[in-house]
């Protein structure tokens, strides 16, 4: 690389000229530029984002927006909330699109569809307590860090105080320990009064088993509290229903309404929406509509979304089991709906799903057969998608749907458990402790065996023994929740290790030390060692919860597998997770699967080279050149070569495709490019060019590992080339631009705008120790236009003249812009997202400004993200753009490894730190290919001490880099493991140690190695 940053030289002299041109220039038109220079930090505030700080403690309003998701990887997706309840539940196997822009960058709480918890029982002077534990309490505080949530409650006038930790099992690099579908608590009961007392804890939890198929089965839920392996389990299952004696054949159906008149007969019509008559098909400027039967159907779309209305059928006798129909349109539940009204309520209602397709629903309507019933559709909504269209309203003896098929093939059969460690109380304490108890959202059973129908809701109670508890003293609990639901289209990992969840409770309690005992270190090791300021550092690895979303899958075949947010868009969409760098660092064998069976598997265009952009036959330019990336970065948090060895033929076709685009192997690709802004760029641009360059030096290095001497010298031609061309024909002056003729691509190009994303190549070629792909002086002047033109400390004044397709960004905070145009005419039609924030490209800019050595700038963009997501405003945990949790948040990752100035090599055995912050004592775990530890650097003016503290698995090592200061020009090096000297040589250059050992070592867990460095 050095050698390469000399023969730029030449260049970076006569552009020099032009550098200060450009910047007299812009100063006068920053007047008009809604961004402004002064960031508005003072030097106080700058310092207080580098301090170590005291942990977030969250209370009172700021607990209703938390979620943090403390379930497996890749089993879906369960909350614990602020107040210490579950939430969401989304373990179903359900398909669930969260939402567009303000749909979900919105203040909420979420929801909780199964009832379920926790209350601690006292015992005192005769005297009976049992209390919930939820936002009840008087104070409750939630200290939660992914993975980790602990929310603790008191309360003046208990005698206790209790402290509950919710997580999920999360290893690094033990991927299938972190994806196991179960949730682990701990409850601390504390004697806070001056006298002796008796405690315990109360767990429930209602069988959610067949959650969404209750409707619509003949089958029962089944309860039981059994006692095995000295732990006491409530086990919640479902089975088929013993058939009827006589069973009866299905009575013919009855069609309420198909809506095939002139008009709505004697069904009653209010307000504008509903028209005359039923529509006849697709309404004027509405999107096609389709799925409905006959000529005519319902549709509230008369006028557009704005009018409103009803449509109520004459009242009729439920004499079937099932009502079926048709229903497209919005999803505005109560707004846009069809309702069935018995005495005058509502007792089954539905909404659309934002789709103008109509499609079959129904509801079991057994419960009121032989009463009098009424249909009412409405429309009350005028906003974006305010409208309903519905078709063929029938009374049956069966459901209609696709989705139905034997009971233990539905998506939401399968089993739920929650486990207590010990054995619990015998069930007649339990009804003792319930005679205390308030009112409970679902009925509770202690029953050890009982079975009911699953159209009926009921929840299950167990209860500890109390304990006797001194004044002061403490004792804790320790409950496992487990779910098994294989059946997702594409089955679930967990399922090919065990059969029910009872199985997974075992296998947690049985592992609970190691499991368990893993978990705390590596959230000790991150956290509590480190030196990093704890609000970094919560907010760097929030991001890394998205795992544990539905926005991840693992399948039964071992392929991993992702939306960009939960349920939107599809396929691992290789240029949302180019941004995406946590779960290669942390669970590596994830990402290797997912090049292996889709990017250069099913994805993969054997003749061409083109790597699907999910997993199609479609191209996205971006998204090519980082799947060269990715597979270097997997190669490199390998052991060995097998990796490489067994992908570097697609691996290195997938770069021909590329240079294909290139066309003549100048290093530009100048025709029309596809990315992640969903819209093609035309002509040379550093935003694809930087990646395409990384790339080329990604493939050179793998290339020389693979002996491919010709194709390495191939790529180090054109990379030069282009490395070159892009400084003299995309250089502005103060950053690069894109060179378009507007005239021939008016739309979505950014031209001589300011993207924020102009460097993203640059910014992995140090991910990967890549060195420089443009000359340095130019990639730091360009990141600090970045800043200058694209980092508003408030976004709203330039969001009130440019306004956002999607706000991710209210008005008074922080954030940075994808694309500003601070020196040319604003592009009303320029790139798709210009004026939006997204904290991806935040995390992508914040990690590369680390790298080359812009801290402050670097930890002003994550502490902008960080106040956006105060619990205050939204769930700190759910960091969303097109959808929930969005994979592209992941880049946060990337800061993490940019401020330790971590380089590794797996294969070759490389480990290296230059950390950009604190350097003379610096802290922080790190991740390899088999092993995980802390780094810790300690320096003063005379010696500098590196450690590698091994606390998991092991890694082997060969030469090993650290930055010297400047002050260190002859140095004195020593390494040792456990006091014994290792042999090694070692060459200091510009600020650098490289150490090699002379023999590869392996470093054990718990295995420490020590590097002296003496001026
Ligand atoms: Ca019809
Ligand atoms: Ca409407
Ligand atoms: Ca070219």
């Amino acid at each position: 690389m050095r050698k390469f940053q000399m023969t730029i030289i030449r260049f970076v002299v006569c552009c020099f000229v032009m550098m200060v041109q450009g910047t007299a220039e812009a100063e006068e038109q920053q007047a008009e530029h809604l961004v402004p220079v002064d960031k508005q930090l003072s030097q106080d505030a700058v310092q207080r984002l580098f301090e170590r700080g005291r942990q977030e403690v969250y209370r009172g309003e700021e607990l209703e927006t938390i979620g943090m998701p403390v379930g497996g990887i890749a089993t879906g997706q369960l909350y614990l909330r602020g107040d210490g309840t579950l939430g969401l539940w989304e373990i179903f196997n359900r398909h669930v699109f969260t939402g567009y822009g303000r749909d979900n960058y919105r203040y909420y709480r979420p929801g909780s569809p199964v009832d379920s918890g926790f209350a601690v029982i006292m015992r005192q002077d005769d005297k009976v307590f049992v209390r919930a534990l939820n936002k009840d309490f008087e104070n409750v505080e939630f200290v939660g860090l992914y993975p980790i949530g602990i929310v603790r409650y008191s309360e003046e006038k208990l005698p206790v105080r209790v402290a509950l930790t919710a997580s999920s099992l999360f290893i690094p690099l033990n991927a299938r320990d972190s994806a196991l579908p179960a949730t682990l608590f701990h409850l601390v009961v504390e004697n806070v009064s001056k006298s002796n007392l008796r405690a315990g804890v109360l767990g429930w939890l209602e069988n959610a088993v067949c959650i969404d198929s209750a409707k619509a089965v003949h089958a029962l839920r089944r309860s039981r509290i059994v006692n095995e392996n000295k732990r006491t389990l409530i086990v919640h299952t479902a089975e088929k229903a013993p058939v009827p004696k006589v069973a009866l054949a299905p009575r013919p159906k009855i069609v309420l309404a198909d809506f095939e008149g002139s008009d709505y007969g004697n069904w009653n019509v209010t307000g504008e929406a509903f028209g005359k008559g039923p529509a006849k098909g697709t309404l004027p400027n509405q999107q096609k509509v389709s799925g409905f039967l006959g000529k005519g159907f319902v549709n509230s779309f008369l006028g557009g979304d704005k009018p409103g209305g009803t449509l109520t059928s004459p009242p009729f006798k439920i004499s079937r089991k099932f009502i079926n129909f048709l229903i497209g349109g919005g999803s505005h539940a109560g707004q846009t709906c069809i309702n069935l009204l018995v005495d005058g309520k509502v007792v089954r209602t539905a909404a659309g799903k934002n789709n103008e397709k109509l499609e079959w629903y129904f509801w079991n309507v057994q419960e009121f057969e032989g009463k009098t019933a009424q249909i009412l559709i409405l429309d009350r909504f005028s906003g974006g998608w305010g409208h309903i269209n519905v078709d063929q309203v029938e009374l049956s003896d069966e459901p209609q749907s696709g989705q139905m098929g034997p009971l233990e093939q539905l998506a939401d059969y399968g089993s739920l458990v929650l486990a207590f460690a010990e054995e619990g109380a015998p069930s007649q304490n339990v009804r003792q402790i319930l005679s205390f108890l308030g009112d409970w959202v679902v009925d509770l059973n202690i029953e050890e065996n009982v079975a009911w129908p699953v159209t009926e809701r009921h929840s299950t109670a167990l209860a500890t023994h109390t304990v006797g508890l001194a004044p002061g003293a403490k004792r804790s609990f320790t409950f496992v929740l487990a779910w098994f639901f294989p059946n997702h289209p594409n089955g679930h990992e967990y399922a090919s290790h065990f059969n029910s969840a009872a199985e997974i409770a075992h296998y947690v309690l049985d592992n609970y030390e190691r499991l368990a005992g893993d978990t705390a270190k590596w959230y000790k090791s991150y956290y509590e060692h480190s030196t990093l300021p704890r609000w970094l550092l919560f907010r760097l690895h929030s991001t890394v919860c998205n795992l544990a979303t539905g926005t991840c899958q693992w399948w039964e075949n071992g392929r991993f597998w992702g939306w960009e947010g939960v349920g939107c868009c599809t396929g691992t969409c290789t240029h949302v997770w180019n941004y995406a760098h946590a779960p290669a660092r942390l669970f590596p064998e994830l990402e290797r699967s997912a090049r292996e069976a889709q990017d250069f598997g099913e994805g993969f265009d054997s003749e061409s080279g083109l790597v699907g952009f999910r997993s199609n036959r479609a191209y996205a330019a971006d998204g090519q050149c980082g799947t060269i990336l990715k597979a270097y970065r997997e190669h490199q948090m390998s052991a060995d070569n097998a990796f490489l060895k067994r992908n570097w033929p697609r691996i290195k076709k997938a770069l021909e495709y590329s240079i294909t685009q290139d066309g003549n192997d100048d290093g530009l690709i100048e025709n029309s490019q596809h990315n992640t802004y969903d819209i093609n760029f035309e002509g040379p641009n550093t935003f694809v060019g930087s990646l395409y360059l990384a790339a080329l030096r990604a493939g050179e290095e793998m290339a020389k590992d693979m002996g491919d001497k010709r194709f390495a010298k191939r790529c180090r031609k054109i990379f030069e080339s282009g490395s070159r061309l892009s400084v003299e024909r995309l250089w502005d002056g103060e950053y690069f631009i894109q060179l378009v003729d507007l005239k021939k691509h008016p739309k979505h190009q950014y031209a001589k705008g300011c993207l924020s994303d102009q460097l993203f190549g640059q910014g992995w070629a140090h991910q990967l120790g890549l060195g420089y792909i443009y000359p340095p002086e130019y990639v730091k002047k360009a990141l600090q236009s970045v800043w200058k033109y694209n980092w508003a400390p408030d976004t709203g004044p330039y969001n009130a003249e440019h306004e956002p397709e999607r706000w991710f960004a209210e008005p008074g905070e922080a954030g940075l812009f994808t694309c500003t145009w601070p020196k040319s005419p604003y592009l009303a039609e320029g790139v798709r997202y210009r004026s939006e924030v997204w904290t991806g490209i935040e995390y992508q800019v914040a990690g590369h400004m680390v790298w080359e050595g812009m801290v402050d700038e670097a930890l002003a963009i994550c502490h902008g993200i960080h106040a956006r997501y105060h619990p205050a405003k939204h769930n700190p945990f759910n960091e969303v753009e097109c959808g929930d949790h969005y994979a592209r948040a992941m880049a946060s990752w990337g800061v993490y490894t940019a401020l330790a100035g971590y380089e590794y090599h797996g294969a070759k055995g490389h480990l290296g730190f230059a950390p950009r912050i604190t350097p003379e004592n610096f802290r922080a775990a790190f991740t390899a290919a088999e092993g995980w530890g802390l780094f810790l650097q300690k320096r003063d003016s005379k010696i500098q001490r590196e450690r590698i503290d091994l606390r998991w698995g092991q890694l082997g090592l060969k030469s090993l880099a650290f930055a010297v200061p400047d002050n260190f020009r002859s140095v004195k090096v020593s390494v040792t493991v456990a006091g014994k000297p290792v042999q090694n040589d070692y060459i200091l250059e510009e600020g650098r140690l490289e150490i090699s050992l002379k023999k590869k070592l392996v470093l054990y867990e718990n295995q420490k190695l020590d590097v002296t460095i003496q001026q």
